[in-house]
């Protein structure tokens, strides 16, 4: 926990940064969106990876500063991009408690309103989401800022259909744990190319994450999966890297 007084100076200092993992559109080839992914250095002991700081600021209650942070961070850096002749839209981690947190919403749209920021909110930890209500009415007022909707890790754990029945999303990301054994399996396919025709159905993109194979690549590609994430496509890279791999690929 002492790790935790550490991190709103880390904010301050430039001891955590983004990095981007972009998410290639299976139609043509070009990038859809870049997913923002913290990263701390810290002086003394060195890389924290958010598998360890995320879980202890979301307990702490600092994922908002963290969140607060990461938006005037992605917007920053997508303004800078523009500066460059890259247009990109960045996909942030939002919590499903920070979905229904109203003073979190009230400055996020302050952040997000009256710049042409163009962001995806990518909605975690949805099993927390125990008043969908405010999160429904939370949903619209981003999207009527502009801020597309993302269900992230579907079909893993505890994200499942009612989530689709309760957040109006624009898209769906499909777990990891779901696409590993999609070559091999006439039986995962099945349950791929269902998510899939569902959620078009009700109007969204979907997304397959963590493919690091071409097979596995264009065998969602053929399951009608729009856009793909993974090492296949691109490690999360530093932001000088994204710029460069952006100019470099579309
Ligand atoms: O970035 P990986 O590269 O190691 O990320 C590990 C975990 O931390 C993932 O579950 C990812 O969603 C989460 N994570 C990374 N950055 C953020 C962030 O800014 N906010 C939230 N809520 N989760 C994040
Ligand atoms: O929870 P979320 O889906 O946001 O987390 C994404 C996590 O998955 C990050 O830790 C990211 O570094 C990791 N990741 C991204 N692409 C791949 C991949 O191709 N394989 C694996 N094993 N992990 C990946
Ligand atoms: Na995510
Ligand atoms: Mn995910």
């Amino acid at each position: 926990l002492a790790l935790m007084s550490e991190l709103r100076d880390a904010l301050r200092t430039n001891e955590v940064s983004l990095h981007y993992q972009p998410k290639r559109k299976t139609s043509d080839g070009t990038t859809a969106s870049v997913e923002a992914l913290c990263r701390w250095h810290h002086p003394v002991r060195g890389r924290i990876g958010p598998d360890l700081f995320i879980p202890i600021a979301e307990q702490t209650g600092q994922i908002r500063a963290l969140t607060e942070w990461s938006i005037v961070k992605a917007i920053e850096d997508q303004a800078a991009m523009r500066a460059r002749g890259v247009h990109i839209a960045i996909a942030l981690n939002v919590s499903g408690r920070l979905l229904v947190d109203q003073a979190f919403r009230t400055r996020a749209l302050q952040l997000i309103e009256g710049c042409d920021a163009d962001l995806i909110f990518e909605i975690t930890e949805t099993a927390v989401i125990e008043n969908p209500k405010i999160a429904a009415q939370a949903i619209a007022a981003y999207r009527a800022a502009g801020v597309r909707i993302s269900i992230d890790d579907y079909g893993a754990g505890l994200s499942s259909l009612s989530y689709l029945k309760m957040l109006n999303a624009d898209e769906l990301k499909i777990d990891r744990s779901l696409i590993l054994d999609v070559v091999e399996s006439a039986r995962d396919r099945l349950i791929i190319k269902s998510t899939v025709d569902l959620a078009h159905g009700l109007g969204m993109t979907v997304v397959s994450e963590g493919v690091e194979t071409a097979e596995v690549f264009d065998t969602l590609a053929a399951l009608g999966c729009d856009t793909i994430q993974g090492y296949w496509v691109s490690r999360p890279l530093p932001f000088a890297d994204l710029v460069d791999f952006m100019l470099r690929s579309d």
